[in-house]
């Protein structure tokens, strides 16, 4: 090809008409191989932690508020600007947070980078209001959780918000001299952050919040998200970087809106979907450090529904608050550490499962299915004299059906369609028990 060739299909190359790559034209084929190891790995450990855990819910003798503690008690900036000076988390370990989430089961951790407040919790090069230049701790906290990540063997995530409560363009409440001009913050500190972010710590997931303000629109999202994509091709991120979520239920109101993943909150999809999707839930009432929440889920409670979501084809992002000494809560721990030993006896019904049209029978077993589709697992938390009854699924005539924790073959019969397994007098662990079982099965995904 002669030189002056090189040089126009050079230029034509470098234009952004042939460098902009849609990535929300990805075929279905593409998205399913990057989102399989986020799918497969069904547990995630959320971790809010900012300056909001210095207060703990009370400012000036008034309860309320944890990480929204700002805007709870409309706290003036400058006033809410002084914790940075007090956040000094002499307790914080990388390490030790990890090694919780891995004693979980949890296969990655979603971080908050920056919440609503506006306080970046790493050495930001286009701001001073972060943990380096505005806190006496000076470490930077997110390549610490990076490191550890990776030490670990867990995928790491950073939570961002889209909505800041601190820079003069986006937030309105804030009179600067001229009227607050959002798409400079966008384009000035939004992305510029978000692309250090990516170029500093490498997370695997981005999980966007915030996005319910007025200034943000459906095209920001689509266009974040092609940005973001082309700085990192194999990421995963939510559908809160879009406007298409309908509150609290999570999923998207409409087609082909930006983001991989649909984000109930505090709930559980009603039934299975699909599409993917992630249930956030708390483990107390608060997201943030609350010192006089000890309202604590039980850990039978956050196993049962680890196993709801997972039967529905979703993943569990569960929550822990650190303190402002920088130690993840005792109860958290304790309840964490359940889920993990109850995983290690039955983690093959979960991690790495599809889910099936038919996910449940009755209140008290749920359904997931091997990869290949040639295992069920029924996954149950009530039992009747050692006998457990199923009609749902039809095991293969002759086929072993096995509890996981025990080593002998269970004894079963199947008439007429109703199977009953006759169960050991005394089930492995404790809250749900799984049976693996060889029968074929429509599966959903
Ligand atoms: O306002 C936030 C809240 O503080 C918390 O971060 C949750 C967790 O996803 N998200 C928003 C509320 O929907």
């Amino acid at each position: 090809m002669k030189k002056s060739h090189l040089l126009i299909a050079g230029l034509l190359l470098s234009s952004p008409v042939f460098a902009q790559k849609n990535y929300l034209e990805e075929p279905k084929s593409a998205k399913t191989q990057r989102m399989q190891w986020w799918h497969d790995d069904t547990f995630g450990m959320f971790i809010h932690w900012g300056l909001y855990a210095v207060p703990a819910g009370t400012y000036n003798g008034k309860d309320g508020g944890a990480e929204w503690i700002m805007e709870t008690h409309k706290i003036p900036t400058p006033e809410y600007e002084k914790y940075a000076a007090q956040f000094n988390p002499v307790k914080f370990d990388a390490k030790k947070w990890l090694s919780i989430a891995k004693d979980a089961g949890a296969k990655y951790i979603v971080f908050t980078s920056k919440h609503h407040d506006g306080f970046s919790m790493w050495d930001s090069q286009v701001t001073n209001y972060d943990i380096m230049d505005a806190t006496p701790f000076k470490r930077d906290i997110i390549k610490e959780l990076a490191d550890a990540c990776k030490a670990a063997g867990i995928k790491f995530g950073l939570y961002h918000s889209i909505m800041d409560w601190h820079h003069p363009n986006a937030n309105p409440k804030l009179k600067p001299a001229e009227k607050p001009d959002f798409a400079k913050y966008r384009e000035t500190y939004l992305k510029p952050q978000l692309a250090e972010l990516i170029k500093k710590y490498n997370p695997d997931i981005l999980w966007f919040d915030g996005e319910w303000i007025s200034e943000w629109t459906e095209d920001q999202g689509k266009d974040l998200y092609n940005y973001l994509r082309a700085l990192k091709p194999s990421l995963v991120i939510n559908n809160r970087i879009s406007k298409a979520r309908g509150g609290m239920e999570g999923m998207n109101k409409y087609e082909n809106a930006a983001g991989d993943f649909g984000t109930p909150e505090q709930e559980i999809l009603k039934t299975n979907s699909q599409d993917y999707w992630e249930s956030c839930m708390t483990i107390n009432n608060n997201w943030g450090f609350v010192k006089n929440d000890q309202n604590w889920k039980s850990g039978e409670t956050l196993i049962n529904n680890l196993v709801d979501v997972a039967a529905k084809g979703g993943n569990y992002l569960l929550n822990v608050g650190p303190t402002a000494e920088g130690e993840i809560p005792a109860p958290s721990v304790e309840r964490l550490a359940e889920m993990g030993k109850w995983l290690k006896l039955n983690k093959q019904a979960i991690y790495g499962t599809n889910s099936l049209t038919n996910y449940k029978e009755g209140d008290h077993i749920r359904f997931t299915q091997s990869k290949d589709g040639k295992t069920t697992y029924a996954i149950f938390n009530q039992q009747d004299n050692n006998e457990l009854k199923l009609s749902t699924i039809q095991p293969k005539v002759g086929s072993k059906i096995y509890m996981l924790g025990v080593k002998e073959p269970l004894a079963w019969s199947n008439t007429n369609g109703t199977v009953v397994v006759k169960l050991p007098a005394t089930l492995p662990g404790q809250y749900a028990w799984v049976l693996k079982i060889q029968a074929e099965n429509r599966n959903s995904r």
